[in-house]
This record gives C-alpha cells, structure tokens and sequence, in this order.
C-alpha cells in the first residue's frame, strides 16, 4: 500500500520542536522529509535534556522519526549553492527560525521564487505581523500570550501553563494543514505560496472557547463557572475556571479511592443532561431526578458545588477504573487522570501504534508517541531519527545527482560533515 504524501518532497528547515512536529507528521505520512542542520551541531535538541550519554536525546529522536539527515552550513557559499539545488528539488520548504533569519541567509520570498515558483514556504514563528513580530518565542510564551495562561489554573492562583505543548506542537498541526491545503492549491495553480502559522495565532484558535465567554461575559454571568454558584461576581476578563467544563455539560475532576497516596486517583466527571437520571440513580441519590432545585440543569447551576461534592462522595468509594467501568454502563461521560507510567503500559494505544518502541543504534530501544492520526489507506511505520548527517551523501548523490567527485568538492569546502556511520543495526 502506498502512502498519501508519496513524491511530496520536503526540504525540513526546522528546529526545536514547532517545526520539527509538523514535518514528522508529513514524514508520516509519506513525505521525503530532507532536514536540514548545522555542520557539528545539528537540532539543539539532539544534545538538550539527555538522558543516555551522547545519544541523541528523547527530545530529538521523538520530534524527528522518519527523516533524513543533512548537514550544510547555509552560511558557506557552497552550503547556499547545494541549498539552492535543494530548493530545485523540493516542493516544500519548512521553517521555524527566528524572525528575519531566512533573509539574512539570503532567501527572501522573492529570491525562493526566482529559484523554484513552484516551491511552499511554510514558516512559524511566535507572533504574525504587529508589535512583537520580530520576538523569538518557545512554548510557555504562546501559551501565556495565545490565551491560554490567563484562562487556566485556578481563581485565587496566579496563570497556568498547561503540560500539552499547544503553542509548538499546536502550532505545528496548524502549519501541517496549512501545507497539505498548499500543496492542493498547487495542484489548480501550479504555484507556491507562503503558509505562516504564528504560535500566538495557534493557541488562542485552541482558546476559541474563552474568547466565547469574553463575549458572553457583556450579558451576565457565566453560569456553568463554580464561581457563579459560589456567588464570586465576575471581573472584566474570562476568570480562571479550574477544572469546570469549558462546553455545556458541567464537569469537575473528582477524587477516587485511594487519592490520599496516588496523585492520580482522580476521574473526570460530567453530569450530561441527558443522563442525569442515571446518575441521580448511581450515586444514590433518586429523589433529584424529580426534585425542583436539581431535576433541570439550569436549577442545577447555582448548586454545582454540592452537586459535585456528593458525586465526589461516590466515586470516592470506587478507584478510577471501577467508577469508568460503572458509569460508562450507563453512558454517563467521564475519563480517568492517566500517568504517563499508564499511558506508556497501555496495551490498546501499543496496538494502534499511537504508543511506538522504536529502535536506535546508539540509544537503544526506546518509547514514542506514534502518528496520531490514521488514515486507512495510508499507514504509518515509525521509523528512527536520523543521526546528524546521516544521509548527507546519500541525499547529494540521489537528490542532487552529485558524482562521487563533486561530493568530495563539497566536502572539502567544509560546507557538511562527513555523513555519520551508523554503528550497529
Ligand atoms: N547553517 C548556518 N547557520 C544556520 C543554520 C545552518 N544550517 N541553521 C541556522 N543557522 C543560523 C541562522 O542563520 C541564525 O543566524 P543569524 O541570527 O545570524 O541570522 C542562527 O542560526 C540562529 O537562528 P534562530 O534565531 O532561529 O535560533 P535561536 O536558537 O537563536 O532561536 C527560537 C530559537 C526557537 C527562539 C527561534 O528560532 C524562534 O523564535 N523561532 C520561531 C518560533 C518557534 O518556532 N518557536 C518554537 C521553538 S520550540 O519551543
């Protein structure tokens, strides 16, 4: 079976992990993804947050399966000559440097079209035009500027980041799709164009819901916030709302057995209109479903503390998974707090391939997050990240047609490394 991106060739600028999650997913699905790195240093995160002697870190190795490697200082006149050649043979570029670097290299938009009118850019950055166009920016600080900071954590706490990385990996979905609807165009047009993705722009798209409330905070209260029914007046900004549901079916996260010790005994639980009986009925409580102060969910609002607390009381006397296992019975929505320990042991993400071991000649065999997304037509393998320069000749000869004479000229004008050899597979 082939796979769906097959022929779409890539020319992966990326560093870090924005960019790097967006070309890996186009990897996936089939695309040549060329990376690009600096001769003797590569992704700095080949060498942040290692964990094996130099292995390259988990931080690379899971951002970068399925690609190959290429070093070429972009500096170096003939590192700007095989880049251009690159250009030639690409149909998408992707970036992620910091504002201004792909001028100052000497590609502007206008210079990359001279060389391929046919070819994407693709390019995030922190910020879209406006006052902080020309800040570099890493994950918290699209979190913190996107939305997302200021409407998570608790009232009486100061702002939150979350531990999902909305603003890079978020923002490299985004570009992803940005590209894939590009290369469509291409197909009516036969031109490229320019796909930018801002991570500010990224995260408050997943924010949409607390730009909703801004708006409905001009004609009252927000109801379904715990503090409505704890009488707290609203301020002029969306407040913090802890762990109430940001829909319509009010939800809490609820202790379970054995929370005094696990820091993940816990269970999300919402009280969905539809099977609020059901609930009255497990919880032991029947009397609610007729009952005028909770038999309606608008009754119920002011009063979802109590609520709450008396749920609590129930799925206090089960663990998380027998209270799952219960209310799912009865279609009552609700989802345990999974450790990562329980997501890396879970069997049923194994067998979907969203939980991956992959293999590495230097680090060994190690865990990753698989291709989300399933396409059945188009499978994924997950393959291991390139070694710095892995595929450096390999790409000049295939890619560029190089002799074996012209790859030595390369070499010696010290524009790449010599390709690493892979040790033991
Ligand atoms: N050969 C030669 N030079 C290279 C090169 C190569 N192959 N690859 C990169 N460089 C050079 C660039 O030309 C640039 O040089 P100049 O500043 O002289 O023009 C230099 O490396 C630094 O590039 P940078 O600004 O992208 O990198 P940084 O480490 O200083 O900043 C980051 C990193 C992430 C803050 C910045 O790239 C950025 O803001 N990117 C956009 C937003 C983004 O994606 N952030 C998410 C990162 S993940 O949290």
């Amino acid at each position: 079976m082939t796979q769906a991106l097959k022929g779409v060739r890539i020319l992966d600028f990326t560093h870090v992990q924005s960019g790097p999650t967006c070309t890996q997913l186009l990897a996936w699905f089939g695309a040549d993804v060329i990376k690009v790195e600096r001769p003797g240093v590569g992704d700095i995160t080949r060498g942040q947050l290692r964990d094996v002697p130099n292995a390259d870190s988990l931080y690379f190795t899971m951002l970068n399966h399925n690609k190959r490697s290429i070093t070429l200082d972009t500096k170096n006149p003939k590192g700007k000559e095989v880049l251009t050649e690159l250009m030639k043979s690409c149909d998408v570029l992707v970036e992620n440097f910091g504002p201004g670097v792909l001028d100052r290299m000497g590609f502007p938009w206008e210079t990359i079209q001279t060389i391929n009118p046919k070819l994407i850019v693709a390019s995030i950055k922190g910020f879209g035009p406006g006052p902080y166009e020309d800040c570099k920016v890493y994950e918290n600080v699209a979190q913190c500027t996107g939305g997302a900071a200021s409407t998570t954590g608790f009232r009486d706490g100061p702002p939150l980041v979350t531990g999902a990385q909305i603003g890079d990996s978020g923002t490299g979905l985004h570009l992803a799709l940005g590209i894939v609807t590009a290369l469509y165009q291409r197909t009516m047009t036969g031109k490229g164009q320019k796909v930018t993705a801002a991570m500010q722009d990224g995260v408050l798209n997943l924010s949409r819901v607390k730009l909703r409330d801004q708006q409905r905070l001009a004609h009252g209260p927000l109801t379904e916030y715990s503090q409505y029914g704890e009488g707290v007046p609203f301020g002029e900004a969306v407040p913090r709302a802890g762990n109430d549901s940001g829909g319509g079916q009010p939800g809490r996260i609820l202790k379970c057995k054995g929370w005094e010790t696990d820091p993940n005994a816990y269970i999300y639980f919402i009280t969905q209109a539809p099977v609020w009986e059901k609930i009255c009925d497990v919880i032991g409580e029947p009397e609610w479903k007729t009952h005028p102060d909770y038999a309606k969910p608008a009754a119920r609002l002011p009063r979802l503390n109590e609520i709450f607390g008396r749920i609590e009381q129930w799925t206090m006397t089960k663990t998380k998974f027998e209270a799952m296992e219960i209310l799912n019975r009865d279609d009552i929505p609700c989802g345990p707090i999974l450790s990562m320990k329980e997501l890396a042991e879970d069997q049923s993400l194994r067998k979907t391939g969203t939980v991956v071991e992959v293999e590495h000649p230097v680090r060994g065999t190690y865990l990753s997050v698989g291709n989300p997304i399933k396409l059945s037509d188009s499978p994924t393998v997950v393959t291991r990240s390139p070694l710095l320069g892995e595929h450096t000749d390999e790409i000049l000869k295939e890619v560029l047609g190089f002799s074996d004479h012209q790859v030595a000229e390369a070499h010696k004008s010290g524009a790449l490394d010599p390709p690493q050899k892979v040790a033991a597979e």
